[in-house]
């Protein structure tokens, strides 16, 4: 049996990769945070199957103590402050977490002599946009241009796990992934604030319009349980690399409010008011992926597209959205 931890298990990915592993057969151990409520939602499911550790990536003696502890065969770095618009509000505490911590991580490991498969949670945001790009698809190849503070975080923390393959030979790979969203999704994230709203009207329970920023950002939009299964197989190559996982499709903010609203029979623009605070000093106007390295090294391909993910996000938030997963996980692992 492989032993796995997780940071960031009580986040989006974190809970479905845990799904996963322990799907898988795997022994998973996560890092949680001290929270003054409760931050183990997503995870309640398999709270008598998972081996919670309290640790932060603010700081490295919990890190070393937690890894010290478990002997990880694979080590997920998840753990982040991942929202781009609030990296510009508390930009020190997202490098200190989102950058640092990676390095934190990395060298705890390397001191301990461990040598775990490490996934480092890299991010299309490292690119800026296809517009500081030349190409028409985002790459590997592609240079990265960050326009936040979580951004700059994330091309550290790409770079560090570079250089810890390169110069001590581990086996560390960062996976650059498009935005991926699901019924878990952080409510502030804009899908989920979106979906959220559409069934408070469903139910005659919203409380005014729905206060949203640019409605013309295009996004990469991928299913996240699909993307953590990308995760685990990116570990499962005997060499390391960095590999996107995205849909390559873009749709924009816009579209999925009406493919959100049209779920429910209205139209969007009868509920929505433009909300100057939530627009941010530097956009994103358009990401859009080429996953053709990951597809042709270790076979992933996203199975959901736009269309889809907005039905099943609004389906998910009108009735229980937990079936279909057993789906998901059967597909990935078929060989
Ligand atoms: P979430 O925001 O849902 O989860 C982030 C997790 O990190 C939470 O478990 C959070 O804990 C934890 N965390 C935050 N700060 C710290 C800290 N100082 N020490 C330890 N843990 C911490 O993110 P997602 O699940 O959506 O994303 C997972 C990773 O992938 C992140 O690194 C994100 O930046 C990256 N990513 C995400 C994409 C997406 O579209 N979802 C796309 C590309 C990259 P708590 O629950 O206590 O807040
Ligand atoms: P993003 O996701 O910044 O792409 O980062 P988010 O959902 O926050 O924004 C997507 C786009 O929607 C626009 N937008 C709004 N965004 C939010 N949050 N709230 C709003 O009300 C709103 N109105 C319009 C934004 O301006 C933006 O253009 C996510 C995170 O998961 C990162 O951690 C991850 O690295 C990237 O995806 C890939």
């Amino acid at each position: 049996m492989k032993t796995a931890l997780i940071t960031g298990i009580t986040g989006q990915d974190g809970s479905y990769l845990a799904d996963f592993l322990l799907y898988l057969g795997y022994e998973v151990h996560g890092v949680v945070r001290r929270s003054s409520s409760i931050n183990t939602k997503r995870i309640d499911h398999s709270f008598g199957r998972l081996h919670l550790h309290h640790a932060d990536l603010t700081d490295s003696a919990s890190l070393v103590s937690v890894l010290a502890k478990v002997h990880p065969d694979e080590v997920y770095n998840l753990g982040a402050q991942s929202h781009v618009r609030v990296s510009y509000d508390v930009p020190g505490f997202t490098h200190e977490a989102t950058g640092l911590g990676a390095f934190r991580l990395l060298e705890s490991l390397r001191t301990l002599g461990l040598t775990p498969r490490v996934y480092q949670a890299g991010s299309s945001e490292m690119f800026g946009g296809n517009e500081h790009s030349c190409c028409e698809f985002l790459s590997e190849e592609c240079r990265f241009h960050p326009r936040s503070p979580y951004a700059c975080a994330k091309v550290f923390a790409h770079h560090c796990a570079v250089n810890y393959r390169e110069a001590y030979g581990m086996h560390v790979s960062n996976g650059i992934l498009f935005n991926h969203e699901s019924p878990r999704r952080g409510e502030t994230f804009v899908t989920r604030k979106i979906t959220r709203y559409v069934a408070e009207v469903f139910y005659n329970r919203a409380d005014g319009p729905l206060k949203l920023g640019n409605l013309e950002a295009k996004r990469d939009w991928g299913y996240a349980p699909e993307y953590v299964c990308g995760m685990w197989r990116m570990l499962q190559q005997d060499r390391p690399g960095d590999y996107i996982l995205a849909t390559g499709e873009t749709h924009s903010v816009r579209e999925f409010l009406e493919l959100a609203f049209q779920e429910i029979g209205e139209d969007y623009r009868a509920h929505i008011t433009r909300d100057e605070r939530l627009l941010r000093p530097a956009e994103v106007n358009t990401l859009l992926g080429d996953y053709s390295l990951a597809e042709n090294t270790f076979g992933w391909r996203p199975m959901t597209h736009f269309a889809g993910l907005v039905k099943k996000m609004v389906q998910a938030e009108l009735e229980d959205y937990e079936r279909g997963l057993e789906e998901v996980w059967r597909f990935y692992h078929k060989d």
